[in-house]
């Protein structure tokens, strides 16, 4: 596998890995974050810089910890002691472990080569009561392309004192290349029967509701236009996806999701062994960014969080979040890439 590093400006570096089909992935050390994945067009959205990171957006493709998601009024009791976390000043909650986080953290790195697969191991530690948590938390986040194109990412933690962790990725995906496009024209299957409603402010209701007879189930495939022009009101809450996904297999071999291009030539296969996705479909609303120099589109691009369900520390229902004191975590998730060849049928009209 050949592998460059290189100024990624602010004291940052971007490395990519390329394998012998000529399939990159590119990874920066701010915020153990992928920038780039793809041959011929970048599969997922990210920014030329850091400083535009900084500037725009400080979560796509980020690392994100302690926590992913909300914590309501940032309030949460752990072995019966109760703990208040940074909250966002907008909304009062708590949003992916408060900020700043892992997202803009310099994390540390090494890197491992090999014939069949090459890997960024990106390290950092976040200091006890960091955002009010409590525990000296070790955090290693490894990003993998193997030589099948597969973005593999292990997560692992360890605390001196019990703690709650629920990493994730912010990785968006749009499988066009094309920022300005919306994924609306997307195919996406998921292997979810039942997903998680939200309150007017986003946190979750704490039922699991079936996701058959709703425009979220996607457990027969279709596209997300057909979610984007419903009228279900989960969807016109925040005018798309923006969801926790309960999934029935999490063992890394079944896959847990599925994203294909418009013109049926990429194929996203999702596997991990967590039990949750939250889809967030880039709701930002029209032109909101700029990327690449372009206006990027309304749902210009999809999200697929595996973690356990936001909300598990009030909701034992959607899993546990909590990590005990000097008790190793680890876990994995693998987007792999299918290019397909695109058969010429000839000219059909
Ligand atoms: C997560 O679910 C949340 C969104 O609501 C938030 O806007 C985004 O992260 C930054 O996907």
């Amino acid at each position: 596998m050949q592998i460059t590093e290189k100024n990624f400006g602010n004291g940052y570096q971007l490395i990519t890995i390329k394998n012998e089909a000529g399939f990159q992935l590119s990874v920066t050390d701010l915020g153990a974050r992928i920038v780039s994945l793809g041959r011929e067009k970048n599969l997922v959205l990210g920014f030329d810089s850091a400083q535009e990171y900084l500037e725009k957006d400080v979560f796509i493709g980020a690392s994100i910890g302690r926590t992913a998601g909300r914590i309501e009024n940032g309030r949460f009791t752990l072995d019966g002691e109760s703990y208040h976390v940074t909250t966002d000043s907008t909304t009062g909650h708590s949003l992916h472990g408060g900020q700043p986080g892992f997202e803009t953290k310099k994390w540390h790195y090494t890197i491992e080569n090999g014939d069949d697969e090459a890997s960024v191991i990106f390290t950092t530690v976040s200091p006890d009561n960091e955002h009010g948590f409590p525990g000296n938390l070790s955090v290693e986040v490894r990003h993998t392309l193997t030589k099948e194109n597969t973005w593999r990412i292990t997560t692992k933690g360890l605390s001196d004192r019990t703690t709650l962790f629920n990493p994730t990725n912010h990785v968006y995906f749009n499988l066009t290349g094309d920022v300005t496009q919306s994924v609306a024209q997307h195919k996406l299957w998921l292997d979810s029967p039942a997903f998680a409603p939200l309150r007017q402010d986003s946190i979750p209701t704490g039922r699991k509701v079936k996701t058959s007879g709703t425009a979220f189930d996607f457990q027969k495939t279709k596209t997300l236009a057909d979610v984007f022009t419903s009228d279900f009101e989960q969807k016109n809450l925040v005018n798309g996806i923006d969801h926790p996904f309960f999934l029935t297999e999490n063992n890394l071999v079944a896959p847990a999701a599925k994203l294909t291009s418009p013109d049926d030539t990429i194929e996203l296969v999702v596997s991990t062994d967590l039990p949750c996705i939250v889809i967030f479909t880039a709701n930002f609303g029209e032109a909101a960014l700029e990327m690449h120099g372009k206006p990027l589109a309304d749902h210009g691009g999809i999200t697929f969080e595996t973690q356990i369900a936001p909300g598990a520390e009030q909701f034992s229902d959607f899993g546990s979040i909590k990590l005990a004191a000097n008790e190793p975590f680890e876990t994995i998730t693998n987007y792999q890439i299918h290019l397909k060849e695109v058969k010429n049928h000839g000219n059909q009209s």
